[in-house]
């Protein structure tokens, strides 16, 4: 072996078995629904209000006083994901605004000590997910916009007044991050992920990723790490996760050249509506064909959707995204084999298809219907036959010798969010 950088020469990260079992567990499961919620959605103009608005730490700091989600019911939630078909949640248990989202032992600024609520919303989710055979993945912040010892600050921030920074104390935070990652991975039963956000703030800052991911693989082998840092996946981590895009295009501008597709499972999240927290102006809300589409490509590419909710402040989820939600647990119900456990990536989706692949089945999902024929170039398999979904009706096609597939759909074949169709292959 040549000299490593650094002092000590670093062992590449060996995901236990417990760690590779959960991956395939991850993999297979396909659907999640992320949560953003935070004190932020009193003001219900997104989760990034408090450095957009330059509000102050002291303004800010009022959010949790009226911060009273009475409506909140743990249980109803649960049940509609599952309803939704969803296999786990990713909930934001501290955003970049710093606030704790359960009883805190290293930090006050919690809900449990900050607010008139004062009950713990990590438990409760955590219980009625449980309950529902729901999985529990935590998103957690490593940007913090109010503690002092984030510093220097990063790239955001910067304006918001009342910072005291104080000089040198960059180890203090590390060390304040790992006491809550312990709490939120010995209080709360099995977790099945850690979700980072935020490392762009500070590119070029030692985060500790060594010793922060071996904590929690000591703590829960099985958790797996997903760092949203919009670069190659580091050592240590077990997913990789494409924000609003599908795993390679970077349309959204997040990405990097260095956003190279890995190896690791996948993850793609977006909004059901057009930001993360709740946005009492939202005008983006996507249709129940968008966000089925968004499902279909992501597994096309081999990747997990997770799709986004921004409750109110009084704990309710909007009746439009409970909507779709609903519309993805009933489309889930007759078309999840399509879905749940398949392989996909062999065939790039297109605006046009989609296809996933099970066995000797692949699944054909045409989400462009205008056209009755079109291509599915580097197709590889011999087909043995083409039908509807349900089998009854067969579908005209026929395979050119460069691997390019040919559908014709049926006269008649009417608009619909996604047509399956089912291939039998040699
Ligand atoms: O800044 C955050 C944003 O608020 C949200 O949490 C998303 C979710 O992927 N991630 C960050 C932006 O990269």
């Amino acid at each position: 072996f040549g000299l490593l950088s650094g002092s000590f020469a670093q062992t590449a990260y060996q995901p236990s078995a417990a760690n590779l079992e959960n991956r395939k567990w991850f993999s297979e499961s396909r659907f999640g629904v992320f949560i953003h919620w935070g004190v932020y959605s009193v003001l219900g103009d997104g989760e990034w209000v408090m450095n957009n608005k330059n509000l102050g730490i002291s303004e800010y700091g009022l959010l949790p006083t009226f911060f009273n989600p009475i409506d909140f019911d743990a249980k109803a939630w649960a049940r509609l994901f599952k309803d939704a078909g969803a296999k786990y949640i990713t909930f934001t248990t501290r955003h970049h605004d710093g606030f704790s989202m359960w009883d805190s032992k290293a930090s006050d600024y919690n809900i449990v000590k900050a607010t008139p609520f004062k009950r713990d919303i990590v438990k409760e989710l955590v219980s009625a997910c449980r309950e529902e055979g729901i999985r529990i993945m935590f998103y957690y912040s490593l940007l913090d916009w109010k503690r002092d010892d984030y510093t220097p600050l990063g790239r955001t921030g910067r304006g918001i007044p009342g910072r005291q920074v104080e000089k040198g104390s960059w180890d203090k935070y590390i060390q304040f991050m790992k006491a809550q990652l312990t709490e939120l991975l010995t209080e709360y039963g099995q977790i099945d992920g850690i979700w980072f956000d935020g490392h762009w703030d500070k590119n070029d800052a030692n985060w500790h990723y060594d010793e922060i991911y071996s904590l929690i693989h000591s703590l829960q082998p099985s958790c797996l790490v997903g760092n949203n840092h919009h670069l190659a996946p580091f050592d240590g981590e077990d997913f990789q996760m494409f924000e609003r895009d599908l795993p390679g295009h970077n349309t959204t501008g997040f990405g990097t050249a260095a956003d190279a597709v890995g190896q690791l499972p996948k993850e793609v999240c977006g909004t059901i509506a057009g930001s993360w927290g709740f946005d009492i102006k939202d005008r983006q809300q996507k249709s129940f064909k968008e966000v089925l589409n968004y499902l279909v490509k992501a597994a096309g590419y081999g990747s997990n959707l997770l799709l986004n909710v921004g409750p109110m402040p009084n704990g309710e989820i909007q009746d439009y995204q409970q909507e779709r939600l609903k519309q993805l647990g009933e489309w889930l119900k007759t078309y999840g084999e399509t879905i749940y456990g398949t392989e996909g990536g062999f065939v790039v989706p297109t605006d046009d298809y989609a296809l996933t692949k099970k066995g000797k089945t692949v699944y054909l999902h045409v989400l462009n219907t205008e056209k009755n024929s079109f291509l599915i170039p580097n197709f590889n398999f011999k087909v043995s036959s083409l039908t509807s979904f349900d089998g009854k009706t067969k579908i005209k096609y026929h395979q050119l010798d460069n691997d390019v597939l040919v559908v014709q759909l049926p006269e008649g074949t009417t608009d619909t969010a996604d047509l399956v169709l089912k291939l039998s292959i040699k």
